[in-house]
């Protein structure tokens, strides 16, 4: 079923809904520009989230519903009107925009159900930190005549993550003073306490946690 609102010329359709049911994954209401149901879908939705205000580009909305014809549920409840072309719809603080000023609550962001029509509301929903695996600890004398020792590591740190690809690049290891520092440097008398982080694309961070003691040597 497919219902064309128009606007005269220089004015848009506003669609606001008070009331949706339908049955999720089966029964859908599209929305697009213009009057042609082929192009311009902006808009899908189903199930019993109540929808957003809805504007359209230019003069003409259509509208179509589609359903398997089993299972009904109540349906839907709208208001079409015709606005000056200068009006447009603002996403409020508590709302992300899916694209053509389609706002949606946050909490609809990352629920595991997609409502955007792009599915952009899904994407970007990693919240799991990478796994940084560090080197051993390490326990060596001065280098030959110094006061400090040349440390090479073994493994070197490497980091995993549930979505993104991290090198070595994406690791940095600090020590409690926040200096880098890195395989190949040299260590002072003491122990260090290393900690290596890596940050996903999400800003996860992950870390791990190794130390370096170096002892004086004395030549024989
Ligand atoms: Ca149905
Ligand atoms: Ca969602
Ligand atoms: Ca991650």
């Amino acid at each position: 079923m497919t219902w064309i609102i128009q606007c005269v010329d220089g004015q848009i359709v506003r669609l606001t809904f008070s009331s949706f049911e339908t049955e999720r994954d089966q029964d859908y209401l599209l929305a697009g520009d213009g009057n042609d149901i082929t192009t311009g879908q902006f808009f899908v939705w189903h199930g019993s989230k109540s929808p957003p205000n809805l504007i359209s580009s230019g003069s003409e909305m259509w509208i179509r519903f589609t359903s398997d014809f089993e299972e009904t549920s109540s349906g839907f409840l709208l208001l079409a009107i015709c606005l000056p072309s200068t009006e447009i719809l603002t996403c409020g603080e508590n709302e992300f925009n899916c694209g053509h000023s389609v706002c949606l609550v946050d909490m609809w962001q990352c629920d595991g159900l997609t409502d955007c029509l792009d599915g952009s509301d899904e994407e970007n929903c990693d919240s799991e930190a990478p796994t940084v695996t560090c080197p051993n600890t390490v326990m060596i004398g001065t280098d030959t005549g110094r006061s400090f020792a040349t440390v090479t590591w073994t493994p070197i740190p490497t980091a995993t993550d549930n979505t993104d690809i991290l090198t070595s690049s994406d690791i940095s290891c600090l020590d409690s003073r926040g200096n880098v520092v890195v395989s190949g440097g040299t260590n002072e008398l003491g122990t260090t306490t290393v900690t290596c982080h890596a940050t996903d694309a999400a800003t996860n961070t992950g870390s791990c946690e190794f130390s370096i003691t170096v002892v004086g040597k004395f030549d024989i």
